[in-house]
């Protein structure tokens, strides 16, 4: 059967997406960066333990800073209930917990460097600033004012860079302006504008949403903290989440406007999510209702999930359902690349169906009467939710997935 030629969808006319700069490959990671004792590990452990409790999945904790956290995703949960599979893997957020970053790290202050280049493992950030008050939990500022906090976070992140950015446009000023390779004279001149940029107008380069192709290829080569993602978490007091209001809200939201523009800030308050975690499901439920309000974990995850630029396709079936991650945009012979390297070497067509088809139509078999199973070839491009079955050869027996 010859596979049907299908125009790529494309991919929602949204706001326009940043630009990806950042590691390839799919096993990133995002790191919880904050001052001391805003509740990190508060917040970690939360994220550890919730999931881990629902589902006991093995694995999760990779090191006591590190761990593997289930996406909680309605669709998955479907397609597990529709099938009953004999497996299920879910698709996972690895965070890591992160020692907090004192004023002056990038200078070496409080172990600072160390720190530093445990950002500079991460692909993300979930910045987390304390705006609860606590007399009895030190703020090493003295104060809470988490302005001030956020501001302390970027500039300590964007001295880094600073500090990167010296050697490596001296190194290419040897070869490229005074030494004879001008093949760098290109890399030379972009890093000059890297360093107006994040040195002299002091911004982060994230900032800047317009980095042309060429330019990205540099960043994704010297990977600055300030490119990576980050995600703004607000720590509030319990009484101040539920009623959703904090004297300092709306200043955060204005600065993060200002200095991260497009970047999600999100309240929750690792003082109840600590406490629901204690709870039975049934009791969490009452308390929920009884105070109008809910967790805010399953936003948390997918946000950091999104920031990183990554999506998943499902396969499901009887024995086996589920979610690969790739990264946003791949094409269908690389994602079966993620199944086998055989798929992928082999690919000759991906038969695909849109959850909200399976959802809709209640079967496989349904969606295919309604000619709503296609099969795309090798250009088509993998929409975050697909569900998917791969065709290929081998030189071997094909075997199926
Ligand atoms: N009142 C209140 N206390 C909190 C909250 N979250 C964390 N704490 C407390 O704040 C203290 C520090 O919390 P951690 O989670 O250890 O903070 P951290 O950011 O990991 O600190 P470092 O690892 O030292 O950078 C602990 O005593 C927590 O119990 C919160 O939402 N409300
Ligand atoms: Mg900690």
């Amino acid at each position: 059967m010859a596979p049907k030629k299908m125009a790529p969808k494309k991919a929602g006319d949204g706001p326009k997406q940043p630009p990806l700069i950042g590691r390839f490959g799919t096993s990133l990671k995002i790191g919880i960066v904050g001052l001391p004792n805003v509740g990190k590990s508060t917040f970690f452990n939360v994220l550890t333990k919730s999931q881990a409790a629902a589902e006991n999945f093995p694995f999760c904790t990779i090191d006591p800073n590190e761990s593997r956290v289930p996406v909680p995703d309605e669709r998955y949960d479907f397609l597990c209930e529709y099938h009953k599979p004999a497996s299920k893997v879910p698709a996972f957020l690895n965070v890591v917990d992160i020692a907090g970053l004192v004023k002056g790290a990038h200078a070496g202050q409080g172990l600072g460097n160390a720190f530093l280049s445990h950002i500079s493992a991460c692909d993300g950030i979930f910045h987390m600033t304390r705006a609860f008050e606590d007399e009895d939990i030190i703020h090493v500022e003295g104060n809470v004012d988490p302005v001030r906090d956020m501001e302390i976070i970027h500039e300590e992140l964007r001295l880094k860079d600073e500090e990167m950015i010296g050697p490596i446009i001296d190194k290419l000023e040897k070869t490229a302006v005074r030494g004879g390779d001008k093949k760098l004279k290109p890399e030379y001149d972009i890093m000059l504008k890297i360093k107006s940029w994040v040195n002299d107008e002091k911004k982060h380069v994230r900032y800047f949403h317009d980095w042309n192709d060429k330019e990205v290829e540099v960043l994704n080569k010297y990977l600055f903290l300030t490119s990576k993602p980050m995600i703004y978490l607000v720590n509030l007091s319990e009484k101040d989440y539920i009623r959703k209001k904090n004297k300092w809200l709306v200043k955060i939201k204005e600065w993060v406007d200002s200095h991260d523009p497009g970047a999600l800030v999100i309240p929750f308050s690792g003082g109840l999510e600590s406490k629901l975690l204690d709870m039975s499901e049934e009791e969490k439920t009452k308390y929920c209702e009884e105070h109008k309000t809910q967790s805010v974990l399953t936003k948390i995850i997918k946000s950091g999930y999104g920031a990183l630029q990554l999506e998943y396709f499902f396969t499901a079936g009887p024995d086996e359902v589920r979610a690969w991650t790739v990264r946003k945009g791949t094409k269908a012979p690389q994602a079966a690349g993620k199944i086998h390297t055989d798929f992928e070497k082999g690919f000759i067509m991906a038969e695909v169906m849109k959850y909200s088809d399976f959802k809709e139509e209640g079967s496989e078999g349904a969606v295919k009467s309604a000619g709503k199973y296609r099969q795309q070839g090798r250009n088509y491009t993998v929409e975050d939710g697909d569900i998917i079955f791969f065709k290929f050869n081998t030189p071997n027996q094909p075997k199926k997935k």
